[in-house]
């Protein structure tokens, strides 16, 4: 590193104070600018999280692009992303907060807690005597990466029954698996809850319709399926799911993510009784966590090591 670079800080929708005082800690050394317009041709890395299309251009010194997320379908809105490695997060502290975030829904939904929070607010006493051990149920994780692989080893560790899809075979001891859209119908006519840990890509855009839900089967352990969405909103289509719920097609339904975020006031999700929200906040990047990851990542990279976690920009995650 020389006293000259910098590193360009592209965010929108996130603050970036808490980024670059995590940074002045961390690596004081090292100089963030968040308007490069003075500095365009000492910028050596960019850190982005859904950058305004056209930032990261005329960056003529420009070597790494750090998405500040595991996904980056939000570098690749940008039709103008120089030609340069995109790494992304791969860290232990987000895939952990991921794993909780599954693990906490999929024992909602096993143990009735959507059924049970109705009566309360009812004053209803009445145990439902149906309730599925969870060797009964099958969990089904579309999307066997990073964030996948470790919510099904966790699942399984719980005792339900784990399956999982992914564009190419993956083996994980305890888990069934399927790959590509030969192996999709095979997945979904099992399971009992799905969860959706896939990028978005234009191959994954949309997945999550009709289309799927008609290929499921229609009751179980929980009535019909369960969906939880902590990929991308992307993923899904609204309509669908809303009418999937009306149909019965699907019992209940978590959204982490949405094709509009915030989620506007107006959708129907907000109201339905079957439906969970959370506000993009299964697994947050934390600056504290993520920060020292990266700056070790920036150090490896100008001692002349390979960079981890890269980008493949065909496959688009
Ligand atoms: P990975 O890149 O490690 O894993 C992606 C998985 O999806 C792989 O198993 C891959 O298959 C599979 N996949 C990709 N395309 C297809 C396809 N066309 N058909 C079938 N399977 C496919 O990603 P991570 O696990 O790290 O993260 C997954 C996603 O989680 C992120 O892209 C992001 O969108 C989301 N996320 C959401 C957060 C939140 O707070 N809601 C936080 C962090 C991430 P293969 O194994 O064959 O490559
Ligand atoms: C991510 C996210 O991709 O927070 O990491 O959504």
């Amino acid at each position: 590193m020389t006293s000259e670079d910098k590193i360009l800080l592209a965010l929108t929708g996130w603050d970036p104070d808490v980024w670059q005082a995590e940074f002045s800690k961390t690596a004081p050394n090292r100089q963030l600018v968040v308007d490069p317009d003075s500095d365009r041709a000492n910028i050596r890395y960019a850190l982005v999280w859904k950058q305004k299309p056209g930032s990261l251009q005329n960056l003529p010194n420009l070597e790494v692009i750090f998405s500040l997320g595991a996904g980056v379908d939000h570098v690749f809105h940008d039709p103008h992303i120089p030609d340069v490695p995109i790494v992304r997060i791969v860290s232990p502290d987000l895939t952990m907060r991921m794993s909780e975030y599954v693990v906490w829904q999929v024992l909602d939904h096993h143990r009735l807690g959507l059924r049970y929070r109705q009566q309360q607010s009812q004053r209803i006493w009445h145990e439902d005597r149906r309730q599925a051990a969870a060797h009964e149920v099958t969990v089904g994780i579309l999307g066997l990466g990073v964030l996948g692989r470790d919510a099904a080893q966790k699942l399984r560790m719980l005792g339900f029954r784990v399956s999982g899809w992914s564009r190419r075979l993956q083996t994980i001891e305890g888990v069934t698996t399927h790959y590509g859209q030969d192996g999709l119908k095979d997945f979904l006519k099992d399971v009992d809850i799905i969860v959706c840990l896939l990028p978005l890509t234009p191959d994954t855009r949309n997945i999550l319709s009709m289309s799927m839900f008609a290929q499921l089967k229609s009751e179980g352990p929980l009535g019909a399926p369960v969906l939880i969405n902590a990929g991308r909103g992307g993923l899904q289509n609204e309509v669908d799911i809303v009418a999937a719920l009306e149909r019965g097609m699907l019992s209940a339904v978590t959204l982490d993510v949405f094709n509009q975020e915030p989620l506007p006031k107006d959708s129907p999700l907000w109201k339905h009784p079957q439906v969970v929200i959370t506000p993009h906040a299964a697994a947050s990047s934390s600056p504290q966590a993520l920060v020292p990851e990266i700056v070790a990542q920036m150090e490896a990279y100008e001692r002349g090591e390979k960079l981890r976690n890269i980008v493949d920009k065909a496959a688009q995650y």
